[in-house]
């Protein structure tokens, strides 16, 4: 089944210069780029993306980080992409992730527990459609 997903490349990503490497892994398994773009996230635009971990303890340092400099917003598309790029991106901890995965080959705890790990991907099919609205409301 043909799928989009959101993918957010964070402010770690873009500052390392890692943007271009985790596109190649993208380009590589196939995933058609359907829309991409630099830019700043603002708090009502984070609000609404993290809205399920709002009162988490780690959600207002994930919040700062995400405001911390620019991110990279893609939308895929491709059979099961939403699975496959969370394949890709490998575990949440990227001290634990996979080698291999994104998280795991370029990622570690720099101090800052997890929030510091390169890439967004959305989780099912309705994330996705939600995700993808609140990025690019014109798709
Ligand atoms: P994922 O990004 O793998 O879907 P998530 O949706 O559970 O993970 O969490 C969203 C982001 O919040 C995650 O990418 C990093 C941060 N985060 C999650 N759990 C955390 C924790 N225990 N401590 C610090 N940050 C955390
Ligand atoms: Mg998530």
């Amino acid at each position: 089944m043909t799928q989009r997903t959101l993918v957010l490349l964070k402010p770690d990503a873009v500052k390392r210069g890692q943007a271009g490497e985790i596109i190649r892994r993208i380009e590589a398994k196939g995933y058609a780029l359907v829309a991409l773009e630099l830019r700043s996230a603002t708090p009502e635009v984070l609000a609404e993306h993290y809205a399920e971990h709002e009162g988490k303890p780690f959600y207002q340092p994930l919040v700062d980080f995400m405001l911390s400099g620019p991110v990279v917003a893609i939308v895929l598309e491709g059979e099961r992409c939403i699975e496959g790029f969370r394949s890709l991106a490998g575990a949440t901890d990227p001290t634990v992730a996979a080698p291999g995965t994104v998280r795991g080959d370029l990622g570690r705890d720099w101090g800052l527990k997890v929030q510091q790990n390169l890439v967004h991907g959305s989780d099912s099919p309705e994330s996705a459609e939600r995700e993808i609205a609140i990025w690019f409301p014109h798709l």
